[in-house]
């Protein structure tokens, strides 16, 4: 078993990772942190600002941000998921998805982080929004988004069933791969050489 410390505060998202890393033999310590979320016009630059305010904690440390992405509505709220929600749940999104298409998407992308190392790691699920909140498993915009083949929302699933297929599990199973793999930053440092000789 090799130790990774994930930073957020929120339990749902330590909740799932544990599971996901579980069988890569990484184990998981939550360690409840509010981290800044500047304004940025992407989850990477957000997960940047993440990474850099965890300096501090030794070891390996994982960070994510996740967005909810509703192309209909150029986006939104995207990296403004975590605030919109907060502020207005989900009763603005049913109102504006009246005459516009449904579709849309979770995206999460997961930072890695060991001393002056680091890497990230995507992961997305694609779906559309439901006609109303159904199902109290999970959290988030989780009862109003039904993945793509599925007949129910992610809140009306139980968690093994999310972990399945969901924007965070693929990220995180990416990075469970890389540590199993034993070289987590190979390929960060690889592209950075990449880009140097261009
Ligand atoms: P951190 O401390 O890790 O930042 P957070 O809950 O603020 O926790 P994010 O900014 O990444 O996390 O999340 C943006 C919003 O999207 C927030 O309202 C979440 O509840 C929601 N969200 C994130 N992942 C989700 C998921 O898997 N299912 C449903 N909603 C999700």
């Amino acid at each position: 078993m090799s130790d990774l410390t994930f930073v957020s505060t929120n339990p749902g998202k330590a909740r799932e990772i544990a599971a996901v890393l579980e069988p890569f033999g990484v184990r998981v310590k939550w360690y409840r942190r509010e981290l800044p979320e500047p304004q940025a016009a992407t989850l990477e630059e957000v997960v940047a600002a993440k990474l850099d305010a965890v300096r501090d904690i030794s070891g390996r440390v994982l960070v994510e941000d996740s967005g909810l992405f509703i192309p209909s509505l150029r986006g939104f709220p995207g990296v403004y998921s975590a605030h919109f929600l907060r502020i207005w749940k989900f009763g603005p999104i049913f109102e504006l998805l009246e005459s516009r298409p449904r579709r849309a998407y979770f995206r999460t992308v997961a930072g890695l982080q060991e001393g002056r190392r680091r890497a990230m790691f995507v992961g997305e699920v694609r779906g559309s929004i439901s006609d109303r909140a159904r199902g109290r498993h999970g959290f988030g915009y989780d009862p109003i988004f039904i993945p793509d083949g599925w007949d129910r929302t992610f809140g009306e699933a139980p968690a093994e069933a999310k972990n399945g297929i969901s924007h965070r599990a693929r990220a995180v199973r990416k990075v469970g791969t890389a540590i199993a793999g034993g070289r987590p930053f190979g390929a960060t440092a690889r592209s950075r050489g990449a880009l140097k000789t261009r």
